[in-house]
């Protein structure tokens, strides 16, 4: 906790009322926002004052204790005070629906981001196949978002950009966004989607121009330029591993990964297995062969979907979690 949060950094960016304006759409949104507040400001102290105003001096006094009879309609009265709210909400319903249009329909020429939620992170995968835990922008640029959830729903929510969206199972929700300024902004989850849900949080990170393509090349090859066990940790959070096996020996749908390297596995049916090399990688491409005691053989095979030096990374991780 507290890896993302900070306080003076909130203070500075958006001051009392909102978020900082992170998008093109936040200010449009902003605007309809404030005409809806400052018109329901107008009539709230418009009508308490009267309101006050009336009872005040309409109250029942000792010489005044029966009702006098009140004229019983006023046309040219009733005819202001329908037709002035009615063009009140016509404007702000042309304007608002000017505006959702806006935010679901992207420019065709928008980069497209698939973005996946599931207990409990936010994955991003790039045109060119690279998954990040971060959502890395470039600025000035729209970007679309193609989102989904692996398990149940979630809400992918940026309030620096006005932008909040439910991400449910088995279908694409649609949405996308400009980023005015370079930065960094929070993204929540706003859907009470179990215990980690709190923990839901990522970045998106706007890159200066150039600045993008510089980090999509740079973080695609994290192969190349990271130590196999670090690659191997990043491979375990962003491929999916780390949502059944634990790598601090608490429990979950698979075993735990820690002290697995070099133990003896009782495998179902009787015979035991030394976690070695040649045993994870038997796991991983063809899962059901040995299936631990204990456990059930739900785990999906990564042949094709793995590389053999992405394996070997893993296996490089699996052993340092002694
Ligand atoms: C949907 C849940 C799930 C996912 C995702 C998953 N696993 Fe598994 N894994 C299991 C289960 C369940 C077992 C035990 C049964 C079996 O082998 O099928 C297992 C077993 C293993 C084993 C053997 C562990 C032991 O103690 O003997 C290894 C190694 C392994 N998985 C690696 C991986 C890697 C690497 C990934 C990610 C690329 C991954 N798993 C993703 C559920 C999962
Ligand atoms: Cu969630």
């Amino acid at each position: 906790m507290g890896r993302l949060f900070n306080w003076a950094s909130v203070q500075a960016a958006g001051g009392f009322w909102m978020p900082e304006q992170g998008s093109t759409t936040a200010v449009a949104v902003d605007h309809i926002f404030s005409l809806v507040l400052w018109v329901s400001v107008f009539f709230f102290v418009l009508i308490v004052s009267l309101m006050v105003v009336f009872v005040v001096r309409y109250r029942r006094r000792p010489d005044r204790l029966e009702a006098e009879p009140s004229p019983t309609h006023n046309t040219p009265l009733e005819i202001t005070w329908t037709v002035i709210p009615i063009a009140i909400t016509i404007v702000i319903f042309i304007w608002g629906f000017k505006v959702y249009l806006d935010v679901n329909t992207p420019p065709a020429n928008a980069y497209e981001v698939m973005v996946t939620g599931q207990k409990w992170k936010w994955l991003f995968t790039y045109p060119n196949g690279h998954v990040d835990e971060n959502l890395h922008v470039p600025v000035d640029t729209p970007i679309r978002l193609v989102m989904t959830s692996e398990d149940v729903i979630h809400g992918f929510y940026v309030p620096a950009f006005r932008l909040k969206r439910d991400v449910v199972p088995g279908r694409y929700v649609k949405v996308w966004f400009s980023a005015l300024k370079p930065g960094e902004y929070q993204i929540y989850c706003t859907q009470y989607c179990g215990t980690g849900h709190s923990d839901m949080w990522a970045k998106v990170v706007v890159h200066r121009p150039g600045g993008f393509e510089r980090w999509l090349q740079q973080a695609s090859n994290f192969m190349k330029t990271m130590p196999p066990a670090k690659a191997g940790e990043l491979l375990y959070r962003t491929r999916g591993c780390a949502q059944c096996h634990s790598v601090n020996g608490s429990g979950g749908t698979g075993p735990t990964w820690k002290g697995l390297f070099a133990s003896h596995v009782p495998i179902e049916g009787g015979r035991v297995m030394v976690a070695d090399e040649d045993y994870i990688r038997t796991c991983i491409l063809d899962p059901t062969k040995n299936v631990p005691v204990g456990f059930q053989p739900v785990m999906p095979t990564f042949k094709g979907r793995l590389k053999d030096d992405e394996i070997t990374a893993i296996i490089e991780y699996i052993k340092t979690l002694k």
